[in-house]
């Protein structure tokens, strides 16, 4: 059976006694509807007839403007929301954290970001890009599944830790996707789409942006030929005709072999308002990611600094944008590394729609192998101070703020699920998922909390919770430590993404080295020896990434080269801080099945050999990255370990 997650039978069980009534009025439509199929088909609770008989009232009320308020008002409690899907969201949140135990008698609760949303990079062959939970649950052998159940599972599941939006294929569009936007396939789309619809959510699709040519209409699909626009409004018209609430595109252009705009010499402003023009007449809106670089670099040429990319293209294009235009940038600069600092384009767009990208998915983060709660990640980066010259704002608060049309700004994350029954491959990399959707919707919250929530919502036994959390806790540390030690970044084996390949990058054409050699490691990107990106930051930023002195460690292999005696702000050298970083993951991850074997009986026999089966593979893993690195940096360095452990010369 399907695991159902954070919404567990014992929340199920708990909510089976509550009476609920739902008052919407004029208001009434599929939301409201598919609410009070929820609280009878899913929670098996009671809907009253009148309010009076109930313990929940749940009510749709324009005098609420934004999110939902709950308050306890005598035995009853009140939640109200301005529209049926917040108040779906506002259901939810009342049944978890009545589970939980810890709701206030009033609370207001107010999405952080306007647009939270998930992108499934699923391929209608059934294979998901960077998934490792196995095949779509969308889409097999170029087919559609039909399987409404699962997609209603998925669709409550992301309701209820409030998202509101969807991206149904790979950004990379294939052959057969480019025609999901016509005919029978669009039809298909059309019945996925009104399933989340019923749960609050909006549909997007990714989009090929030669389309016009691979449909075999058009020779061009050069955005400023007046035929090109109109083929996309015609397309556009038959999209609303057959879904009247779709979002919009999702667009990866001139980025890794997609057709874009550079084609016919614009650039990404022609391309993404063309697009926007053919959408505005229904609302729709264009997302158009920012993962713009040269994937043809030369190594031996150093001129050229990938992390450079997505400023050089887009910091120009700052207020050429269409209203319904927004771009979406990934965090960091690079890639979605285990440490990268926050992309410079945030602080310094200050005219364009915006939204932050992350990855659940486990890319470079250990494959729902190795466990990682990446929320640990996310909240450092969310926090991190951009001080732009015009406002002084952490990552979290530049959505909003920088977006001159807020409702069109927010967050998305590339989804992890996939056709596993547990619907993330490792049980522990549900908590991302949650954790991706409490932290697009209140982007304050801590880590640590959501850890808790995530927890007690999914183990019903206070050991396996507590050892759940003392492992997550600290998961995503551990990781990056025997990883990407110092900012360092893709030392992993270039096919899969996965394991270590110290050198596998180092003379490709990705644009991702990390220069070592026998007298140090690093990538110089200082403004006045390097490629010059830490000049792109604010000029406090900039002045603290430039300097070796105030340079954080966690990046110090981003922004310096430097030699392997260097050393760090707690005195040890860097070399040293490798070689135990290295040891001490290890060590970690052998902690964390000694721990996880004190659960064994308390939790499912299934739930308990899919966590032990990970961690002892992560503990292979660890193992390697260990060896491996610490052998490959003694070999330049020809300095030996100051404990005198084991290095395999
Ligand atoms: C969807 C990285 C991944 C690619 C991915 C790309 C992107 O390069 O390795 O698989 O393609 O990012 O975000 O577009």
């Amino acid at each position: 059976m399907t695991d159902k997650c954070w919404l567990s039978e014992s929340l199920i069980d708990h909510c089976r006694q509550v009476n609920f009534f739902v008052a919407a009025d004029d208001l009434e439509d599929d939301v409201t509807t598919n609410l009070r199929n929820e609280i009878v088909e899913f929670f098996h609770s009671n809907l009253t007839s009148t309010a009076s008989e109930a313990d929940v009232v749940l009510t749709v009320s324009q005098t609420i403007t934004k999110g939902f308020l709950i308050e306890q008002m005598a035995k009853q409690w009140m939640v109200t929301a301005g529209t049926s899907a917040s108040l779906l969201n506002g259901f939810y949140y009342f049944v978890m954290h009545y589970h939980l135990g810890d709701l206030p008698t009033t609370s207001v609760q107010r999405p952080s970001q306007q647009i939270r949303m998930l992108n499934q990079w699923d391929n209608f062959d059934g294979t998901i890009e960077r998934g490792y939970a196995g095949k779509s649950i969308f889409y097999d052998q170029n087919h559609f599944i039909g399987d409404y159940e699962r997609i209603t599972m998925y669709a409550r599941l992301m309701s209820s830790v409030g998202l509101n939006a969807i991206s149904l294929n790979n950004v990379n569009v294939h052959k057969e996707e480019t025609f999901f936007i016509d005919g029978e396939k669009l039809r298909r789309i059309r019945d996925i789409s009104s399933i989340f619809h019923r749960f609050g959510i909006t549909t997007f699709l990714s989009v090929n942006f030669a389309a016009p040519i691979r449909f075999g209409d058009l020779t061009t699909a050069d955005p400023l030929d007046p035929a090109v626009l109109a083929w996309w409004q015609r397309k556009v018209k038959k999209i609303y005709a057959a879904i009247p609430n779709f979002g919009g595109f999702l667009v990866k252009a001139d980025s890794e072999g997609q057709p874009g705009p550079f084609t016919y010499h614009r650039n990404h402003a022609d391309g993404a308002n063309m697009l926007a023009a053919a959408l505005q007449p229904f609302g729709g809106k264009v997302i158009w990611r920012a993962f713009v670089y040269d994937s043809q670099q030369d190594w031996r040429d150093r001129s050229v600094d990938r992390a450079r990319a997505a400023y050089d293209n887009f910091k120009p294009l700052d207020g050429k944008f269409s209203d319904n235009v927004i771009l979406q940038v990934k965090f960091g600069p690079i890639d979605f590394q285990p440490r990268e600092p926050v992309q410079p384009l945030f602080g310094a767009l200050m005219h364009t729609n915006q939204i932050i990208e992350f990855q659940a998915a486990h890319e470079y983060t250990g494959h729902a192998i190795d466990t990682n709660y990446l929320m640990t990640q996310w909240t450092q980066l969310m926090a991190f101070n951009t001080q732009s010259q015009e406002k002084t704002l952490p990552l979290r608060d530049i959505p909003g703020q920088c977006s001159p049309r807020r409702e069109n700004s927010g967050i998305a994350a590339v989804s992890n699920i996939g056709r596993d029954l547990n619907w993330t491959g490792n049980k522990l990399s549900q908590a991302n998922l949650y954790a991706f959707g409490r932290l697009a919707w209140n982007s304050q919250i801590s880590d640590q909390t959501v850890l808790q929530e995530w927890c007690q919502l999914s183990f019903a036994n206070p050991d396996v919770q507590a050892s759940v959390s003392k492992i997550m806790g600290t998961s995503n540390q551990v990781y990056a430590d025997y990883t990407a030690p110092l900012g360092i970044g893709f030392m992993v084996q270039s096919q899969t993404h996965y394991g270590p390949g110290p050198d596998d990058y180092e003379f490709d054409r990705w644009g991702t080295y990390h220069f070592a050699d026998r007298n140090g490691v690093g990538v110089d990107r200082t403004i006045a020896t390097g490629t010059g990106y830490a000049g792109l930051y604010s000029p406090q930023n900039a002045a603290m990434y430039e300097s070796l002195s105030t340079c954080p460690d966690e990046f110090l292999l981003f922004f310096h080269h430097v030699p392997y005696n260097h050393l760090l702000h707690d005195g040890k050298t860097v070399i040293q801080h490798i070689y135990d970083t290295h040891f001490a993951g290890y060590a970690a991850v052998q902690d964390y099945i000694t721990l996880w074997e004190t659960c064994a009986g308390k939790l499912s026999e299934e739930d308990y050999q899919n966590i032990l089966d990970r961690l002892t593979a992560q503990l292979q893993n660890a193992r390697e990255w260990r060896d491996q690195i610490n052998t490959f940096f003694y070999r330049f360095s020809g300095i030996p370990d100051a404990h005198g452990r084991k290095i395999y010369a």
